[in-house]
């Protein structure tokens, strides 16, 4: 079904919203106000200005409860990529998003806004869930070589006509697609991914196992909502909690599952949990992440440090009168929760506009 019209509603918060933190605009409240309503009215929806997206942007991720990164908000980079109609265009600024936030490791804060929905046109979309992924492989008796969260994506993938290497981090291509046409791949060229190698600074043992992550998380299956204006492809970065990678997608069961096998590797005692193998083998690799990143220059935080600096956020934002929506349970980290100064308050569990949503459409 064609996208519904832009919500006055919301529309009219937005543009208020913005008028309110950026008062000194030419045009009057009134006036745009009007402009959008008319907009509206004739053609189902209306374009924010750049100085509108940028803010809308920026708010989104102010809002975005889940997130801990958020003391940095106003630095956000806008790239307005809302006139790409090609997907080989699409692929070209893609690739400069990542030269743009990759900065040869010292990470900067991006995001591409691609067109939005209209009632009229559907919106390209890009179906990767970040623009780096690594494949997985499902072996015949059951287990899988890779990312095992990636399997199914990697299938449709080779459906496609990917020709999938095989190994245990491979970077997937990219799968974008403008309305009336088919999906199309494109690689990540190699030079645009800047991985870290992980090493232990104490057990080689660790750093002989060869394991690797890229140094950009940038989630792009998220839906940006502006003022009743939605804009499916809108890829964005920050950098990497060293946790994300050495308490997560290296350690869950339905992760990479490190866990056993660097116990093994540091000789620990796993014949009862009692010995607590699993805590200490994942404190060694998150050292080990930190480490690495460290050494490779690759910006990256630690949860201590990102944790007092969402803190410093909370009290300047309430400074400013405003309301912080935070989700306890994102907000945590995975590894030392109570050592950590966010987990000993509660949070305001507001929902506010704009903000990031995860659609459960088809996509993988
Ligand atoms: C979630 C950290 C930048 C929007 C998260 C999570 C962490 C995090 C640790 C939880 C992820 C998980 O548990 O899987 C950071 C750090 C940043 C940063 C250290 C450094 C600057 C950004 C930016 C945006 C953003 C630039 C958007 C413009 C979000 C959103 C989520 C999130 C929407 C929730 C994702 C979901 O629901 O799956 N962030 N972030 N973050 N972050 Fe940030
Ligand atoms: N846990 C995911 C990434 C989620 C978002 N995290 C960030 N976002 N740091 C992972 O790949 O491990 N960001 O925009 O920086």
């Amino acid at each position: 079904s064609p996208p519904a019209q832009a919500d006055w509603d919301e529309a009219q918060d937005f543009i208020r919203l913005f008028y309110s933190e950026h008062p000194d605009q030419p045009l009057p409240l009134t006036l745009r106000l009007h402009q959008v309503r008319e907009h509206i009215e004739h053609t189902g929806s209306y374009r924010h200005t750049t100085d509108e997206l940028t803010f809308g942007a920026r708010v989104a991720w102010r809002n975005s409860s889940r997130c801990i990164g958020r003391l940095y908000w106003k630095s956000l980079r806008v790239l307005d990529r809302r006139t790409a109609q090609t997907p080989e265009e699409i692929h070209t600024h893609l690739c400069d998003h990542l030269r743009v936030a990759t900065n040869e490791g010292r990470i900067r804060p991006v995001i591409s806004i691609f067109a939005p929905e209209t009632p009229y046109r559907e919106a390209p979309r890009v179906w990767n869930s970040q623009l780096i992924r690594y494949a997985g492989y499902r072996r015949p008796d059951g287990t899988v070589i890779g990312d095992p969260a990636h399997v199914e994506f990697t299938e449709k993938v080779r459906q496609l006509g990917w020709q999938a290497p095989g190994g245990w981090f491979d970077v997937l291509p990219l799968v974008i697609q403008v309305p009336g046409d088919k999906p199309q791949l494109f690689d990540v060229p190699r030079e645009l991914v800047l991985e870290v190698p992980i090493e232990h600074p104490a057990y080689p043992q660790i750093t002989r196992m060869g394991l690797r992550w890229h140094a950009v998380p940038a989630i792009s299956h998220m839906r940006l909502s502006i003022g009743g204006v939605n804009y499916p492809m809108a890829p964005f970065n920050g950098w990497y909690l060293g946790t994300e990678i050495g308490a997560r997608n290296l350690v869950d069961a339905d992760r990479y599952n490190l866990l056993p096998v660097i116990a093994r590797l540091l000789n620990l005692d796993t014949s009862s949990e009692t010995t607590l193998w699993r805590d200490r083998a994942l404190v060694e690799l998150n050292i080990a992440v930190l480490h690495s990143f460290a050494a490779a220059g690759v910006k990256v935080s630690d949860h201590h440090t990102e944790s007092q600096r969402f803190l410093t956020h909370l009290a300047r934002e309430e400074e400013q009168g405003r309301i912080v929506p935070a989700d306890w349970s994102w907000i945590v980290p995975p590894i030392s929760g109570g050592i950590t100064p966010v987990f000993h308050r509660y949070y305001d569990e507001a929902e506010m506009l704009p903000n990031f949503y995860l659609d459960d459409d088809a996509r993988a």
